[in-house]
């Protein structure tokens, strides 16, 4: 294992540096998140989808700016709150919204649901309902994209992985024994964890030591470390980029914890009466779609107009997902069979799927 360098800093203003076009598309792709998710509870509470549904409305430029920092064939995985990731990362809308509509042409054709977003083709690894599971799930994608870089091309390491989790992971071995084996291994990966304050109910200071700095949960595995506004996605982008680079140089992990907010209960059950409405206004003034339109306006080539026209653009975009997503059928009952294992019927079903009327 090679010894911790310096953390690397946030570069400042590295995202102020880049063009237009660059923040249009980060503001574009959050207002696209935000209105999915408003369309998402909608047709949840139309009983249209079944299952949980965890909503990511607040915490946009986490995934925004993070996977801004980031190469297309950089691995990426996470939890069930998952909508957001995989939308930033360039899944369709409509393949989005058809998984939560439980049909065929959703990205996980319509078996996996809401906390189960899949998207190999973008490197997009899920989507995982058990909290911490997807961590050592992360290390696995690290030691293998690390392998097939350094061992079968005979290259350096040349992707990094980021594996997000909520605060409410840190408390779960997993998350440790996953921060260990990258510290050990020293994979190029990152631990990004999305702050949001709450796991379910429970205020992250009622759960988890060291509340006030998670960053030094790196300390103890040798990794490398950073503390991220995850309500502006500017320094998301700056206080990833360096980080990102810096693994991806050294084959190095690091954990870094991204400070954000989720203005929406738990899951769609939840009545939030756990916290205060005066905390929820104050976030909600913080508000990270506001606060890039709002620097676009003022220092950018941007107006009211150009903004309102997006936002149209988006609502359309939306409503035709839920459009194509509704005119794709249900899975076919066959359909059980398949995706479980690499081979399609796997090791223990035969070469031909079992009938479904076989007692
Ligand atoms: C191993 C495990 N224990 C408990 C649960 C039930 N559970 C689902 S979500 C959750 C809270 C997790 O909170 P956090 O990691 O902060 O993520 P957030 O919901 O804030 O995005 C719990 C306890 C679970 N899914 N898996
Ligand atoms: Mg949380």
């Amino acid at each position: 294992m090679s010894t911790m360098a310096t953390p690397p800093a946030a570069e400042q203003n590295l995202a102020a540096k880049l063009p237009d076009e660059t923040l249009r598309e980060w503001l574009s792709d959050m207002l696209l998140i935000r209105e999915f998710e408003v369309r998402s509870m909608q047709a949840y509470q139309n009983k249209k989808i079944g299952g949980f549904l965890h909503i990511y409305i607040g915490q946009e430029a986490v995934a925004v700016g993070a996977v801004a920092a980031l190469n297309d064939d950089d691995p990426v995985i996470t939890a069930y709150r998952d909508h957001g990731l995989a939308l930033a990362r360039g899944t369709d809308p409509k393949h989005c919204m058809a998984e939560l509509l439980g049909r065929i042409g959703g990205c996980s054709k319509g078996k996996g649901g809401s906390m189960h977003f899949f998207d190999k083709a973008r490197s997009m690894y899920g989507g995982h309902g058990i909290v911490g599971a997807q961590c050592p799930l992360g290390v696995g994608l690290a030691f293998a994209t690390r392998y097939q870089d350094e061992v079968i091309e005979e290259g350096r390491s040349r992707h990094v992985t980021v594996c997000f989790l909520g605060d409410g992971a840190l408390n779960q071995g997993a998350f440790h024994e996953a921060m260990n084996l990258a510290g050990i291994l020293d994979l190029p990966m990152i631990f990004a964890c999305e702050n949001n304050g709450y796991a379910m109910g429970t205020a992250i200071d009622r759960g988890t030591t060291r509340a006030d700095d998670l960053a030094v949960k790196a300390v103890a595995y040798g990794l490398e470390r950073a503390t991220i506004n995850g309500m502006d996605v500017q320094k998301v982008y700056d206080g990833m980029k360096p980080i990102v680079e810096q693994c991806r140089r050294a084959s190095r992990p690091a954990f870094v914890e991204l400070r954000t907010y989720r203005y929406k209960g738990h899951s769609m059950s939840d009545p939030r009466k756990y916290r205060t409405k005066e905390e929820e206004q104050y976030y909600e003034e913080e508000d990270p779609i506001d606060r890039l339109a709002n620097y676009l306006m003022t220092q950018r080539s941007f107006d009211g107009e150009a903004y309102e026209a997006l936002v149209k653009k988006t609502r359309t975009r939306v409503r035709e997902a839920i459009k194509w997503a509704e005119a794709s059928p249900a899975p076919d009952l066959d359909e059980l069979y398949t995706d479980v294992y690499v081979d399609t019927w796997g090791p223990y079903l035969g070469t031909s799927p079992p009938k479904m009327n076989d007692k």
